[in-house]
């Protein structure tokens, strides 16, 4: 669609304008799914894409951290290759599944990046208690809230888990809409960045690892086998939360897991390595998007071959 061409990043309005005609050219493919209203009060959006009946569902959340724009201009990248493409790897990667796609979770925060501070990461709650304003939204859901050091009980803090599980009105929304949905959820992505990396449960604690650890990280090496086979040749690494990035309790793919039985549940961190870090240019938007397509097809298909995409 005109003007959309993933050479830029994109402000909400344009986004929303964007879904709104992809959700009139492909009535009968595409659905429109509303998870709730934010603090300032602003809608947010989910788009279904489902060709068939009885197709395993992928969850995408994206964009809970405002800065982190290219997780919401690969995720309409997606969309788009999803409707559009050709190819047939895509058709059978966009007809296979069903796909529920929240471009823009933190939609208060992403419109505050936009407008005020560039590098705003949390919601835009005020605190009760402090000048400061929002909680981390990804240490927010009430799932090990606040438990071993996961979290900062500091509303100043870059990491503050709120004053209580779901004070953010955005997580309590998406906690109940994937919830009223989540037996036909079969794979829980969350899109973030950056650092290259897959993130499996557990972020609460290094002490354990969930039952089916070894299959998290063999589906997790397949997103990343394909990923460095393209010829950027990016590499991505995998593991736990805990193990390979540090204690974060409360984050959507623990809660996923451990309270809506989501047995495959990442956080992608994308591009890049920390050169431009949160600000990558726009250059990046299509390679960061195409290395994504592959690296979920290859995950979505050692899913099933393992047997996670049964109904
Ligand atoms: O710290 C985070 O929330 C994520 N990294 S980021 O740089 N995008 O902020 C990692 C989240 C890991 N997942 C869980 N906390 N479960
Ligand atoms: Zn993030």
């Amino acid at each position: 669609t005109s003007e959309f061409g993933w050479t830029r990043y994109n402000t909400l309005e344009e986004i929303e304008k964007w879904l709104d005609e992809i959700l009139s050219a492909y009535p009968g493919v595409t659905e429109e799914f509303i998870v709730g209203q934010s603090y300032e009060n602003r809608t947010i959006r989910g788009i279904k894409i489902s060709y068939k009946l009885n197709n395993p569902g992928v969850f995408i959340e994206s964009n809970i951290h405002a800065r982190e724009w290219i997780t919401s201009a690969t995720a309409t990248w997606l969309i788009n290759q999803f409707l559009t493409s050709e190819d047939e790897m895509i058709r059978s990667l966009a007809e296979n599944h069903d796909w529920y796609i929240v471009p823009v979770l933190n939609v208060d925060g992403f419109v505050y990046s936009h407008e005020k501070d560039r590098m705003w990461r949390k919601t835009r709650q005020p605190s009760e208690t402090s000048s400061c304003v929002g909680v981390d939204p990804n240490r927010n859901f009430d799932s090990h809230w606040m438990e071993n050091g996961g979290a900062s009980e500091e509303p100043c803090a870059e990491n503050y888990g709120g004053p209580y599980a779901n004070s953010e009105p955005e997580i309590k929304a998406i906690s109940e809409f994937v919830a009223s949905i989540k037996d036909k959820v079969n794979v829980m992505l969350a899109f973030h960045s950056y650092s290259q990396l897959l993130l499996s449960p557990y972020g609460h604690t290094a002490e354990e690892e969930p039952e089916n650890y070894d299959d998290l990280n063999a589906v997790a090496k397949a997103y990343a086998d394909a990923v460095l086979a393209l010829p950027y040749g990016t590499s991505y690494d995998y593991g736990s939360v805990a193990s390979v990035l540090y204690i974060a309790s409360g984050g959507t793919n623990d809660w996923a897991y451990n309270e809506q039985d989501i047995r495959i549940s990442y956080t992608i961190e994308f591009r890049d390595q920390g050169k431009y870090g949160f600000i990558l240019p726009p250059a990046y938007i299509v390679p960061n998007s195409e290395e994504a397509l592959i690296g979920i097809s290859a995950l979505l298909d050692k899913c099933q071959e393992l047997g996670y995409l049964e109904l």
